[in-house]
């Protein structure tokens, strides 16, 4: 049941530079709320997913407000709070990629799973101290299902990740859960499936595939090397996903949800339907290269999304193939503008 808002809604949203981070900003701040940011110092900027927001001809950009800080810093976050004063937190920050998450174990560990333990403590002490009720969104992975005990997994699957990545938000699950049970908080997890848009990282593979379809089109490379291509996931658009977080914080008691399409496709499927989007055959560009294979792999996930269904209310809009069809045609786009400044004597690259 959807609970009224009754003050000021303000939102803080760690990895809001990130994907669901900048269309998470852009869903609340058409809901009317003050939305802040926590960002951590690099030397170039990684804002370049919500920059649009501040170009906004209306007043969202004035209610974007973005803060230094790190999940590895729990006294940032305690600054940050006090600052913000947030009715919502949303925990999206994390070091994210399954594959990395082997080369890099331990720092994806302090990120993905104690940087979780962190906020949460500095959540509890800000509440007690204040006296606001904040409410609290985790981002659970369906990573945390890897090898799996039954088809489809739901909320009640039992968990078995494969990676550190995995691991570490299993870790991060259960210290929500343990905050609401120990302390009464506010605490809800999205066991989020893949979701994925133009928008996502250029190394997760849907993207990788898109980038190298739109530019395979435009003559600027030639072929892709794809790791295990018979791996299967339940792929949704980012833009529905992040409407399903907010939703749980809607809610008069926090739970727990699987967020997902219910349906899975392999990687290959995915491959196929993208080149043939642009009149292409993948099998005369993708190629194999056992370097993106994993220690570990995850074969299959597919979600039973029907208690977001009937306690959220939840539906997801964008389907396989129009998902396809928007990331193709955005990065064929993005492409074509990549042409022109490769023509103009610029260099041009796609990292893989
Ligand atoms: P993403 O694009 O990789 O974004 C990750 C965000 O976390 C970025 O804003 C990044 O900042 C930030 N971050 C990284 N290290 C940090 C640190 N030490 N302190 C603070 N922030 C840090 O990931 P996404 O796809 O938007 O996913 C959002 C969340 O949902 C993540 O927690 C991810 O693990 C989880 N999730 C994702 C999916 C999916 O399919 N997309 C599914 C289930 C769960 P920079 O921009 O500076 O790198
Ligand atoms: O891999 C296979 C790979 O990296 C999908 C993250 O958002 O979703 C994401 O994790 C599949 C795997 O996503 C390549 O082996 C083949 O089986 O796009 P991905 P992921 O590992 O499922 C979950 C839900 C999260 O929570 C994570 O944060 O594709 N695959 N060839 C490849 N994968 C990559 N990256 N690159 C390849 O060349």
């Amino acid at each position: 049941m959807l609970s009224a808002p009754t003050q000021h809604r303000i939102a803080l949203v760690t990895g809001i530079t990130g994907q669901d981070g900048s269309y998470l900003a852009e869903f609340l701040l058409s809901k009317g709320y003050d939305v802040h940011g926590l960002v951590r110092r690099s030397s170039s900027f990684a804002t370049g997913r919500i920059e649009h927001i501040y170009r906004d001809p209306h007043d969202a950009g004035a209610r974007l407000h973005l803060h230094y800080g790190d999940l590895a810093d729990g006294n940032s976050l305690e600054r940050v709070l006090r600052e913000v004063k947030p009715t919502e937190v949303y925990n999206l920050g994390a070091q994210s990629h399954v594959r990395v998450s082997f080369d890099m174990p331990v720092f994806t560990a302090d990120i993905a799973g104690v940087g979780t333990l962190r906020l949460l403590e500095a959540v509890r002490v800000y509440r007690e101290e204040s006296g606001t009720p904040v409410r609290y969104y985790q981002a659970s992975s369906s990573e945390m299902f890897g090898k799996v005990a039954e088809v489809p997994q739901s909320e009640s699957t039992p968990f078995h990740p494969r990676s550190p990545y995995g691991v570490a938000k299993v870790f991060s699950h259960w210290a929500t859960i343990n905050y609401r049970e120990s302390y009464g908080m506010h605490a809800s997890c999205g066991i989020l499936f893949n979701h994925e848009s133009p928008r996502r990282g250029e190394t997760f593979v849907t993207r990788k595939i898109t980038r190298a379809v739109g530019r395979i089109k435009h003559g600027l490379q030639n072929q892709v090397f794809l790791g295990n291509l018979d791996a299967q996931r339940d792929w949704g658009f980012a833009g529905d996903y992040v409407e399903a977080m907010w939703l749980m914080l809607q809610q008069d008691e926090p739970d727990d949800y699987v967020v997902a399409t219910g349906k899975t496709f392999s990687v290959r499927e995915f491959a196929e339907k993208a080149f043939a989007r642009v009149g292409l055959d993948w099998q005369k560009h993708v190629a194999y290269d056992p370097r993106y294979n994993r220690p570990a792999e995850v074969d299959l996930l597919l979600g039973d999304p029907a208690k977001a269904r009937r306690k959220l209310g939840w539906e997801p809009r964008v389907d396989f193939d129009g998902l396809i069809a928007m990331m193709v045609d955005a990065d064929v786009e993005m492409a074509a503008r990549e042409k022109t400044l490769r023509d103009a004597g610029f260099q041009v690259g796609a990292m893989e």
